[in-house]
């Protein structure tokens, strides 16, 4: 099957009692047992639950991959991954990541012994000196929040491998529509489903994706254990949002391209972060691995003020000042002070996330309206 395909019906089975075309919200908590543990494969919706496989089965067609889990955000699909390790198991993360993912390791875990070391990830020397015989996995998003920065997935894969190291990708930026890292080597592939997989902005959810029969036992068993499951009715709204999910990222890439190109132009606008732009960095590996470029766009302004970062960010119409991204609707945010105010001020400023960067999720409106929004709001700096 192709992706637009996999997409709509990929692991899914019409409901076998109704014959009901969508998978129904089994909101339920425990299925009835016959006699003890004779039943009919469900025994507690912590462990599994019939929307929750239908979704996991979903994420796992589209990556490519053979095994799903769907978990109650993006961040306790992260904590699942973390939990495989053990005190004194080092990780290698990519110093570009989502502020959350930072202060996770670095608030959470480190307490518990895993000691996390940040790298670039396209400086292959410093990945390879930072690893140890203790070295158990290389965390890395591409593109990453906020910058856009491109990591090359196979190099990576091809270091990790030689080393006996797992490596997992959160792919939430790229989505499996233009990106999927397990064929690229990867061993996990970690998605916030609250973004362009949900699509809409109505969910919190996360999810994680692999290969190998060992390691989806290892996750299935923390899944269950730990309890940070997906609800049913979430889990329908994202399969719901899977299915269009080749659609939208078509007007991601689209309109996150067109968008690009226009504050390139703009006089008030110093630099633009897009793996789609040709002057960006990174973009000759983007254009190896990706099909797309989607729908993230950041920029710093000329006038470095908060102040006049602020105007601009108070002043969109059309576009919504809100934290998140990859939902239909166009988000605008302030990584400084939203999404990035966990990271330390010192370490944020040197990775380049500075108080006139902004980062937009173009969404799938008009992109004329976007660009009107966008010019509008610039006249305010
Ligand atoms: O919010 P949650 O579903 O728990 O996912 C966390 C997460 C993980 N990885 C990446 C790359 C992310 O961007 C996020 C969440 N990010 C935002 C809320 C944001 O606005 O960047």
């Amino acid at each position: 099957m192709k992706f637009n395909t996999k997409a709509i019906h990929g692991g899914q089975q019409h409901e076998p009692t109704t014959g009901s075309v969508m998978t129904p919200i089994f909101q339920t908590s425990t299925y009835v047992q016959q006699s003890p543990g004779k039943h009919k494969g469900y025994e507690y919706s912590r462990s599994e639950n019939p929307t929750r496989d239908a979704l996991e089965k979903a994420c796992a067609s589209i990556e490519n991959g053979n095994y799903g889990f769907a978990f109650s955000s993006g961040m306790a699909a992260t904590d699942c991954v973390m939990r495989l390790f053990n005190p004194g198991d080092e990780i290698i993360a990519g110093e570009h990541i989502y502020g959350g993912s930072y202060r996770m390791f670095t608030q959470l875990f480190e307490k518990y012994g895993l000691k996390f070391t940040f790298v670039n990830m396209n400086d292959t020397r410093s990945l390879i000196d930072a690893i140890t015989e203790k070295t158990k996995l290389i965390w890395l998003e591409t593109p990453t929040n906020p910058l856009l920065k491109i990591v090359d997935i196979q190099v990576i894969t091809s270091i990790a491998k030689k080393n006996n190291i797992l490596t997992a990708i959160d792919n939430t930026f790229a989505t499996p529509y233009n990106q999927r890292p397990l064929e690229m080597g990867a061993d996990i592939v970690m998605h916030s489903v609250t973004k362009y997989l949900g699509g809409h902005s109505d969910i919190v959810m996360g999810a994680l994706i692999v290969n190998n029969e060992k390691l989806a036992n290892d996750l299935h068993f923390i899944q269950f254990a730990a309890g940070a499951i997906a609800g049913p009715m979430d889990c329908f709204l994202a399969l719901r949002g899977i299915k269009t999910l080749a659609l939208r990222m078509q007007r991601h890439n689209e309109n996150g391209i067109t968008v690009a190109h226009f504050l390139n132009k703009h006089p008030k606008v110093e630099t633009v972060y897009y793996p789609g732009l040709q002057s960006h960095e990174n973009h000759e590996i983007a254009k190896r691995q990706m099909k797309g470029y989607g729908g993230v766009v950041s920029f710093k302004l000329k006038n470095k003020t908060q102040e006049a970062t602020f105007r601009m960010l108070e002043n969109f119409k059309v576009i919504t000042l809100a934290e998140s991204l990859g939902g239909v609707e166009s988000l605008v945010n302030h990584p400084v002070t939203m999404t990035h105010a966990s990271v330390p001020v010192q370490e944020r400023e040197r990775l380049g996330i500075t108080v006139s960067l902004i980062r937009l999720s173009v969404g799938i409106e008009d992109v004329e309206d976007l660009i009107e929004d966008i010019d509008h709001a610039l006249e305010f700096i």
